[in-house]
């Protein structure tokens, strides 16, 4: 509990405002400059993967437009981005020949960040993989791991001069169950549980190596955390029951990732419950997979209720009502107090004493450009009461260093295509005009004045 801080208090003079995005949904540019394929080039040609049969070939353009974009940033009070690195425009078979001229997009890209004034956050791996690994097998092989290992290694050789923040993977569950197991994400297979469960081992490892690159080659200052989208949970109500609930589901759901990246291997709980479908794990792996980080990034966007179960025992986990309030993505029911019980629970439960919201923001359709505005009261709404909640935890002293919203503007939503907008600018995808959207002015004045009310 911090007593200084009251409800209009500022955020701490170190929290970080900043936003994100990520190669494949904004660059475009999918075959320029020697960029080998990527699996989501292959998915969204595959007809019924994407909504529409949209592509990343063109997306926002960012890759010819970075300058532009920086400088809107910049306009806004920007400081801090994140973006990812596309593996494929590095190494174009996934493994083997460096291709130099992706290097020096990125080396350029940094440059112009340098020149807005503006601090990158990278991610090396946003679920961009080089379809010749998914030709070998992709994360269901080891070697792919391998080859992810060569691939840190050298962005972080590149890079590491100017960039000091690094995040190892994005989202772990979206490039293992959902892409080999559920089918949704590319490269949209559909396999057997234990073949799953080692997609996430292997996504563990190169996690660790991506860790170990970082304090191999990172150089002086240079600090590093995965980004994760755990399964986040609020108790109904603020009761000891309902909270130990909660705590108990956050456990066993997490149990897998952020187990065993925090050091336990995998929980007696985790092993039960795969049975016969457990990984295979071999000597040294769990030394590589909990090398210690410098702080867990969080992707928090909605969460489940979770109260004490009938006579106090275990956890119940509730069906939302119909008419219970979401964005127009199916899944993202607004649950703002998501961002407070999410970083409190990996303070408590797992002692972590960074943290940042790596993402947080809404997607929603139809949002018009009219008289040269987009009105969106929805996003501002969504983003100030999420803040509110960081701001609390911070207050509760749970140490939430920085927020990133998603997205600096509108882009490829994966499955959804271009028609679900997340972007706080509005982007036109006939003439890629930019346009700020309301939500971007209320941020640049959270970013100003540092404070939410
Ligand atoms: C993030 O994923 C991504 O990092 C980012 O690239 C993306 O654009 C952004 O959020 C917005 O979606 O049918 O229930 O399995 C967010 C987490 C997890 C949300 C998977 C969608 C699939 C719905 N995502 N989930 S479901």
């Amino acid at each position: 509990m911090n007593n200084n801080i009251t409800y209009s208090s500022p955020f701490p003079p170190s929290f970080v405002f900043g936003v994100a995005a990520a190669s494949a949904q904004i660059e475009g540019a999918a075959f320029t400059d020697g960029k080998g394929e990527s699996i989501w080039d292959r998915f969204c040609r595959i007809p019924g993967k994407v909504a529409h049969g949209d592509t990343l070939d063109t997306a926002v353009d960012h890759y010819h437009r970075f300058d532009e974009d920086f400088a809107l940033m910049a306009s806004l009070g920007v400081k801090h981005y994140r973006l990812s690195i596309a593996w494929p425009r590095i190494y174009p078979n996934g493994d083997g020949d460096i291709n130099q001229a992706g290097i020096d997009f990125y080396r350029r890209l940094l440059d112009s960040m340098a020149r807005h004034g503006i601090t990158p956050w990278v991610t090396l791996f946003h679920w961009d993989l080089p379809q010749a690994l998914e030709d070998r097998g992709g994360w269901t092989s080891r070697e792919t791991v391998d080859a992810f290992a060569r691939y840190a290694d050298t962005v972080v050789k590149a890079l590491g001069d100017v960039v000091k923040n690094w995040i190892t993977l994005n989202e772990i569950r979206c490039f293992t169950v959902l892409a080999y197991g559920v089918g949704l994400k590319a490269p949209g297979r559909k396999e057997s549980a234990a073949v799953v469960n080692q997609t996430y081992h292997h996504a563990l490892l190169a996690h660790g190596h991506a860790v170990r690159a970082v304090r191999e080659f990172g150089g002086p200052g240079a600090r590093v955390g995965l980004t994760d989208n755990c399964d986040v949970c609020v108790p109904v109500t603020e009761t000891p029951e309902d909270i130990a609930a909660a705590k108990a589901w956050f456990l066993e759901k997490n149990a897998h990732i952020l187990g065993a990246i925090h050091g336990r291997g995998y929980s007696k709980d985790y092993l039960d419950r795969v049975g016969a479908d457990a990984p295979t794990v071999q000597a040294g792996d769990f030394e590589l997979i909990s090398l210690p980080t410098d702080f867990l990034g969080l992707n928090i966007y909605t969460a489940t209720y979770v109260r004490a179960g009938h006579n106090g025992q275990g956890y119940e986990a509730l069906a939302l009502p119909p008419n219970y309030p979401r964005a127009d993505s199916t899944w993202l029911n607004l649950v703002p107090q998501a961002i407070y019980w999410a970083s409190r629970m990996c303070h408590e439960l797992y002692g972590h004493a960074s943290i940042y919201i790596t993402e947080n923001g809404c997607g929603y359709n139809d949002e018009q450009v009219v008289n040269g505005e987009v009105i969106d009261l929805h996003r501002r709404d969504y983003v100030r009461n999420h803040l509110r909640e960081a701001h609390r935890a911070i207050a509760d002293g749970v140490p939430v260093d920085g927020y990133f919203l998603w997205s600096f503007i509108d882009n490829f939503e994966w499955e959804d295509g271009y028609e679900r907008r997340f972007g706080i600018v509005h982007c036109d995808y006939q003439t890629l005009q930019r346009t700020p959207k309301l939500s971007a002015r209320y941020y640049a004045h959270v970013m100003r004045t540092r404070t939410v009310v």
